[in-house]
């Protein structure tokens, strides 16, 4: 009988497996051995529930979704410059982010949340081309390139 109920116990913490989401986190950096302006790491494969941390490593930066680019009916973040903001993903699915006042210059990264393939609309259409180079760069490096 005390088998059964500690049977009974562990399935019960096996299905909350939730308690167990991670913090992942972003430094934003003016520079890195890849090149200026950058997010350290520039791509993440997280779990649904999982939150993702920007550290503000040096000053002068942000974290934003990039319009037109996660899940359907994702509302979106957008921290002030300089704000460590954290951000728990729900929604499966493939997360555009960027720097607002160095978006011109490529920094970007993405993250992948969950088992999700990645839309065909991914890049967006309208993004500076230095960031649709480093966004295609970080697809390709992780084997979704086109
Ligand atoms: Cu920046």
């Amino acid at each position: 009988m005390r088998i059964a109920t500690s049977a009974i116990m562990f399935a019960s913490l096996v299905v909350s497996a939730p308690v167990f989401a991670e913090t992942h986190e972003v430094k934003m950096l003016n520079r890195n051995e890849t090149g200026p302006m950058v997010y350290e790491p520039d791509f993440l494969e997280i779990a649904p529930g999982d939150t993702v941390k920007f550290l503000g490593t040096t000053s002068g930066h942000n974290a934003a979704t990039v319009e037109g680019m996660a899940p359907e009916g994702y509302e979106g973040f957008l921290g002030k410059i300089n704000e460590e903001i954290e951000v728990t993903l729900d929604r499966q699915g493939f997360y555009g982010v960027k720097c607002s006042p160095h978006y011109g210059m490529g920094m970007v990264m993405i993250i992948r949340v969950g088992d999700a393939d990645l839309p065909a609309s991914f890049p967006a259409s309208d993004v500076p081309e230095r960031a649709k180079k480093r966004f295609d760069e970080i697809l390709e490096r992780n084997g979704y390139g086109k």
